[in-house]
């Protein structure tokens, strides 16, 4: 299963608390290097595994937090970065308990609003009493749970536990369609084959469209632009929504009677991955660009460019030709670190984001929005440019809880 697709488990504490100890055991493998020697785990690493009842995961072992020195606070950069990956997170400490060392993490997953809970590890040696563990669930409102790795077995509460705050996390995936069809309903599915398109394969977004619509007892038609024109005119059916790929937005628009609902992948999927009230409002802001406007394109992987490329070539050329202003662009691409001076960009547009979780998308976004800096996505941008903005959101039911409400 990919990654985008998976839940992200961070596990985080001291050196030696026994992180990778319980990662072994939650996965119940010999996963992660453990050894008596404080700092063997030095970087994020990002362990795919398959975990009875919680299905396939990706669990995230990291440096300690209490690492020392030039290198260390290197490490401790890394593991704090590691969070914006996070549907989740579990604290582990041992003897020392909570001390004022952890609160700078504990005040990442908060701001972060990122479920976690405490693992208190090795009771072998020191089991705490029942005051210690009373005090800290006050004191933050979070399960604590007592073990050791190497005597005492919880895994069913472990992941029970886990289970149950993945429940509420930005990473719960909703049905993508369920609110906009209902059993019954034809939906089309629009996708160019062109150069940029992968070879023998549909990309996920349309993928999962597709289970969607099958799980709500939609009927589904996949097709492409130019095939628009012969199915309205051969068949007697009407779509009640039709999805493109936005790169071909204004053709499918004069192709479909006004009275069916458009919308588009990036669209659809921003909805699900990004604050999208935010991004509506960012988008908006296109109108408004200056010449020498700065703006910054965020692609969250490097894939290969071939041809006209959306990024770098399209949607450059579509703003210019919407506010003839002279604007120029930055990018960014797959994990890369954000520029120190985010106040240089007028606008952000992030891509799809088919490869992130819900959650890193909104990690990412979430600098721009905190400094009011507008930030649209590809999708909302080729509308807005191309004039059919107002309609690619009509399907939508505005007053639905979207993420906004996550950050
Ligand atoms: N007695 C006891 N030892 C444990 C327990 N869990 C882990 N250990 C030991 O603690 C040491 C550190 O365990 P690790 O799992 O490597 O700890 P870590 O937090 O990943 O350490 P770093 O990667 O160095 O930050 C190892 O020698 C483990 O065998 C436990 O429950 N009880
Ligand atoms: S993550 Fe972004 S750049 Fe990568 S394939 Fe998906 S939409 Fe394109
Ligand atoms: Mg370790």
């Amino acid at each position: 299963m990919l990654k985008s697709l998976r839940h992200h488990i961070g596990i985080f504490g001291f050196r030696n608390v026994g992180k990778s100890s319980f990662i072994n055991l939650i996965g119940q493998q010999e996963i992660s290097i453990v050894s008596p020697i404080a700092g063997t785990t030095t970087d994020p690493v990002k362990k795919f595994m398959e975990i009875p009842r919680l299905g396939p995961v990706v669990i995230i072992d990291t440096a300690g937090i209490d690492d020392e020195g030039v290198l260390g606070a290197k490490r401790v950069k890394s593991t704090l970065h590691a969070l914006n990956s996070c549907d989740l997170a579990i604290l582990i400490c041992d003897r020392s308990g909570i001390t004022s060392q952890h609160q700078t993490i504990i005040l990442e997953f908060q701001k972060k609003k990122i479920p976690w809970f405490i693992v208190w590890n090795k009771s072998d040696l020191y089991s705490p009493t029942k005051d210690e563990i009373d005090n800290l669930t006050k004191r933050y409102g979070v399960a604590v749970i007592v073990l050791s790795t190497t005597t005492n077995n919880k895994v069913l509460l472990i992941i029970e536990t886990i289970a149950n705050l993945l429940a509420t996390s930005l990473n719960s995936n909703p049905s993508i369609l369920g609110d906009l069809v209902q059993a019954g309903d034809l939906v089309l599915l629009v996708t160019p084959i062109d150069q940029e398109a992968p070879k023998k394969r549909l990309i996920l977004p349309q993928v999962q469209t597709i289970r969607d619509a099958l799980d709500n007892d939609c009927m589904v038609m996949v097709l492409k632009e130019r095939e628009l024109d012969a199915f309205f005119k051969k068949s007697n059916l009407t779509p009640k929504l039709v999805i493109t790929d936005s790169q071909v937005f204004l053709k499918v628009a004069s192709s479909i009677p006004r009275e069916v609902m458009l919308t588009s992948f990036s669209i659809l999927f921003a909805r699900l991955k990004t604050p999208f009230a935010k991004l509506i409002e960012g988008t908006k802001e296109i109108s408004n660009l200056k010449d020498n406007d700065k703006i910054l394109i965020l692609e969250s992987c490097s894939h290969h460019q071939a041809g006209d490329d959306i990024g770098t070539v399209k949607i450059p050329r579509w703003l210019k030709n919407f506010t003839g202003k002279n604007l120029s662009f930055d990018y960014k691409s797959g994990n890369d670190f954000l520029p120190e001076n985010l106040e240089q960009y007028k606008l952000v547009i992030q891509c799809g984001g088919c490869m992130l979780t819900n959650t890193e998308v909104s990690a990412r976004l979430k600098p721009f929005l905190d400094k009011n800096i507008p930030v649209s996505n590809y999708g909302m941008c080729i509308a807005f440019t191309l004039g059919i903005f107002e309609r690619s959101l009509e399907c939508f039911n505005m007053n639905l809880p979207t993420i906004d409400d996550y950050l």
